[in-house]
């Protein structure tokens, strides 16, 4: 009888159910053993021997559904230990998911062993980086995994280029086993390490990745470091840039948000922002019973400062004003620049005798002073109410007014109080 290979194959496959399957089923150990017996480590030899030889995990397990669908007795690869059916569950399992291909992806390093290990530690990262929203703990958990394979590693760092953000400034993020420490510099901080990487996009340099050492990489720590730099530079590079980005925009939106409730001139809070805080704080003082008190103030004779001394005069006078009223204040207090040279004091948790001995005595204190180059004196007047069950925004500030009115008609310089 003569067969062809294929039919040397079949022959034994339906006669006595063994499936020669060349190498699938290979093992790289240096253990050997004839029969499979559960042991761990030909287990991890048969894994490593499929990442690397297998060029893709759906290849693999197309061919491990047609190896069972022979419903083999006893599976002999060419380069491993034969298997009987009571193990065949074990080993398919343990190679249904494995992630195939290592030697097609890194044609510099050959070296299994190192390629694999590359792996695992690009797989913990990257599974890291899908939980975790924060780039510095990524970045810590790169360090500790290289740290474990190289104890002899002291600092991690990467340092990004101005073009990559956009910006005109380098990132310098250092990891060390104390922590992690985020720089943002003018100058390009200088690199030296024991390893260094350029991170590229294209033709471009964005960054350099840096690795400082107490003592010299041996060939096989230089290349397995060199394998998961390369590895995680481009996953890394978009995770930086996107985490980066964000904080950026979130510090500009917050800045433009600052500016929209700020007074360009005093740097008081602006109209805008009191009419959001009354609303919250006299729900506040209706539901929690908290007095809440407010002045309007407003300049005296401040149209004759301005044509007496100049609008620019005026301008200073309005920012000594502001800049005395907000050294009044109380942390929970609000200090509002109404319109021209007029301006409102929010005071919460205050009832209406401390507002009016707190108002009078800025208004002392104004009128004592000398501003802007000590040339100038000026006063204010005010009208001080503190919010009554029940009522409107406009009525209190309304009643605030009214109070205003009748300082001013009673001399100005005064406050006038309920
Ligand atoms: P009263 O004591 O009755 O309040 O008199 P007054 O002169 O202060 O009041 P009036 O409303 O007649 O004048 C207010 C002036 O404030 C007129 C306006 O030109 C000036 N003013 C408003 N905003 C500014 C500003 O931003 N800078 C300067 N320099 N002047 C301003
Ligand atoms: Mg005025
Ligand atoms: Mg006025």
């Amino acid at each position: 009888m003569s067969f062809h290979s294929a039919s040397i194959i079949q022959y034994f496959a339906e006669n006595y159910k063994i499936v020669f399957s060349s190498d699938i089923f290979g093992a790289i150990s240096d253990k050997f053993k004839l029969f499979y017996d559960g042991d761990p480590e030909i287990l991890r030899g048969i894994e490593l021997f499929h990442k690397h030889y297998m060029p893709a995990n759906f290849i693999l397990n197309y061919a491990l559904d047609r190896i069972l669908e022979k419903d083999p007795e006893l599976i002999a690869p060419q380069h491993g230990s034969i298997i009987k059916k009571e193990f065949i569950t074990e080993v398919v399992k343990a190679l249904r998911d494995l992630d195939c291909g290592l030697y097609l992806f890194e044609k510099r390093a050959s070296d299994i062993k190192i390629l694999s290990k590359a792996e695992e530690i690009f797989k913990v990262l990257i599974e890291k980086a899908l939980l975790e929203a924060d780039y510095r703990r990524i970045l810590i958990n790169l360090y500790r995994s290289i740290k474990k394979e190289i104890p002899h590693i002291k600092t991690l760092s990467v340092i990004l280029f101005p073009n990559l953000l956009e910006d005109n400034y380098y990132v310098y993020i250092r990891v060390t086993s104390k922590g992690i420490d985020v720089q943002f510099l003018k100058e390009k901080p200088s690199a030296t390490g024991e390893y260094m990487k350029l991170l590229t996009d294209g033709e471009e340099a964005i960054g350099v990745v840096n690795i400082m050492s107490s003592r010299e990489f041996d060939d096989d720590k230089w290349r397995l470091l060199d394998l998961i730099i390369n590895k995680i530079s481009h996953p890394l590079i978009v995770l930086l840039k996107r985490e980066l980005l964000l904080s950026k925009y979130e510090k500009e939106n917050k800045l433009l948000f600052m500016k929209s409730i700020t007074d360009p001139l005093t740097g008081l809070l602006n109209r805008w922002f009191l009419g959001e805080e009354l609303e919250r704080l006299v729900s506040m003082a209706q539901t929690h019973e908290m007095s809440l008190s407010v002045a309007i103030m407003d300049l005296d004779h401040f149209k004759k400062i301005n044509d007496t001394y100049g609008h620019l005069a005026g301008d200073c006078i309005l920012k000594e004003f502001s800049k005395i009223l907000r050294e009044h204040a109380k942390e929970t207090d609000i200090t509002v620049r109404y319109g021209g040279e007029e301006f409102i004091w929010v005071m919460p948790f205050t009832d209406i005798d401390e507002a009016c001995r707190r108002v009078n005595e800025l208004r002392e204190k104004v009128a004592k002073g000398w501003y802007c180059r000590q040339k100038l004196k000026f006063t204010f007047s005010a009208g001080v109410v503190t919010y009554l069950d029940g009522e409107n925004i406009d009525d209190f500030l309304s009643r605030a007014d009214e109070n205003l009115y009748k300082a001013k008609n009673s001399g100005r310089n005064k406050v006038v109080c309920e």
